[in-house]
């Protein structure tokens, strides 16, 4: 059980905030990985302070708000790049999506992106990745560019080359800045480059010095057409864990205000037990987050614990954790057919899937128990309500943890039949 949440219950109960509030802000930052967080600085310190004043009802309303905030949060990404450059098949790679999906953006050798096309995540409808048209194209004009494609809609803008970046692609990247907007720039196809390299030099071949030419050579075109300081990322389509994909996802999951974090973190594809670490960092988050909101709430006169312990709402949550992690029924098909296995034969290695083992644990209700005593023991009488808050949380926590396990343990898998 967590720490904080017991320490909270224990002093609350004797209206002591102000070791609480001290604790508060070091304790946060222990739950919350490297790219940081679902609360804003601000919120943070509003809730810090509704702490240290015990004003437990407006803590419970700024977590709602944030976790609101969270679950509602609306990312639009616009791709750009002249043809060919394979705007397409990265935006199928973020929508963890075979081209050969029904839904995929169409990919191919022949200039395939010719109007601003919208493709929602299939899995995160209010995510719309935006393919649009060639910066190349005879009809390019960047000064009208971005307001024709309605450049204030986008969150970010990703500007791919798969050679050198053009006079069109810095002019539009320095419209973006003046307009207020993040971009970054994607070299790709970086996997046929060194494919090329060792075939043509296969004595003096070496990976990371190809790779350093490659970014010396993007630095000094986009500094030799303008651009200063510019973040490129050498990436492969077709093998995300490679070359610089995870340190991309990184930067825009820190760029991203926050409230949009939670959601971006969830649909990024499986690449790394990194990756796997980040989803549930914020998942984590946000069942702390519920968890203290539930805590705060048996503090309130009048109230109820807003989580209760209802085995549908916790069967659908365990099914939720295993979309985000790609452990869903038909993610898992589509797995065995890339790995040309039987599916019982993946579903045989993974414990996310028994609800009923993972509920029946009667070590989740000790755990309940004995955090709730802790309470009652200065509270007051047991309250039946804070004790099925708290087995929501625990179990909550088990299945997250058991599912990023199982997530790491398939990751493993698809890694050893790829490199056979
Ligand atoms: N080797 C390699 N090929 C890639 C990569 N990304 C895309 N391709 C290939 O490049 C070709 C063009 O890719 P698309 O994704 O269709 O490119 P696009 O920018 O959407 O092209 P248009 O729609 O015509 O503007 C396809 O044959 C892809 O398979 C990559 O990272 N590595
Ligand atoms: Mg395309």
């Amino acid at each position: 059980m967590d720490q904080f949440i017991l320490t909270f219950l224990k002093n609350a109960s004797e209206k002591n905030f102000q070791q609480l509030t001290g604790r508060f802000l070091p304790h946060y930052f222990t739950l919350i990985s490297k790219v940081g967080g679902m609360i804003s600085p601000e919120t943070l310190t509003s809730i810090q302070k509704a702490l240290q004043e015990g004003r437990l009802a407006d803590i419970v309303s700024k977590i709602q708000e944030v976790i609101t905030a969270a679950e509602n949060a609306v990312l639009e990404v616009a791709v750009i790049g002249e043809s060919g450059t394979g705007k397409s098949s990265f935006i199928n790679a973020l929508r963890g999506l075979s081209h050969t999906a029904e839904e995929a953006a169409d990919v191919g050798v022949v200039e395939t992106t010719m109007h601003k096309t919208p493709y929602q995540h299939p899995k995160y409808p209010k995510v719309t990745f935006w393919d649009l048209p060639g910066t190349g194209t005879p009809n390019f004009l960047p000064d009208t560019y971005l307001d024709k494609v309605g450049f204030e809609y986008y969150d970010f803008f990703i500007i791919i080359s798969s050679s050198r970046f053009t006079l069109n692609d810095a002019r539009l990247a320095q419209k973006i800045k003046d307009s207020g907007k993040k971009f970054y720039f994607v070299r790709t196809k970086v996997d046929s480059d060194l494919y090329n390299e060792e075939k043509t030099k296969p004595t003096t071949f070496k990976e990371d010095r190809v790779l350093q030419q490659i970014r010396d050579y993007c630095l000094a075109n986009l500094s030799d057409i303008g651009v200063s300081e510019p973040r490129i990322f050498l990436i492969s389509n077709f093998d995300l864990d490679r070359f610089d994909f995870p340190k991309l996802e990184e930067t825009l999951l820190k760029e991203v205000p926050c409230h949009k974090r939670h959601m971006f973190a969830l649909l990024l594809p499986n690449i790394s037990d990194a990756s796997i670490e980040i989803k549930r960092s914020f998942l984590q988050e946000k069942i702390w987050l519920e968890a203290l909101r539930s805590a705060a709430l048996a503090f309130i006169p009048c109230m109820t614990f807003l989580m209760g312990f209802d085995l549908p709402q916790q069967e659908q949550c365990l099914k939720g954790y295993r979309s985000y992690f790609g452990l869903d029924d038909k993610s898992i098909e589509e797995i065995a057919e890339k790995l040309d296995t039987p599916v019982q034969d993946i579903k045989g290695h993974l414990k996310c899937l028994d609800f009923w083992s993972l509920v029946k644990d009667d070590s989740i209700v000790a755990k309940s128990i004995n955090c709730v005593e802790a309470f009652c023991a200065v509270n007051g009488g047991p309250s039946s309500s804070v004790v099925q808050g708290f087995k929501a949380y625990i179990l909550r926590s088990k299945f997250l943890n058991v599912v990023a396990d199982d997530a790491k343990h398939l990751l493993r898998e698809i890694e050893t039949v790829n490199i056979a």
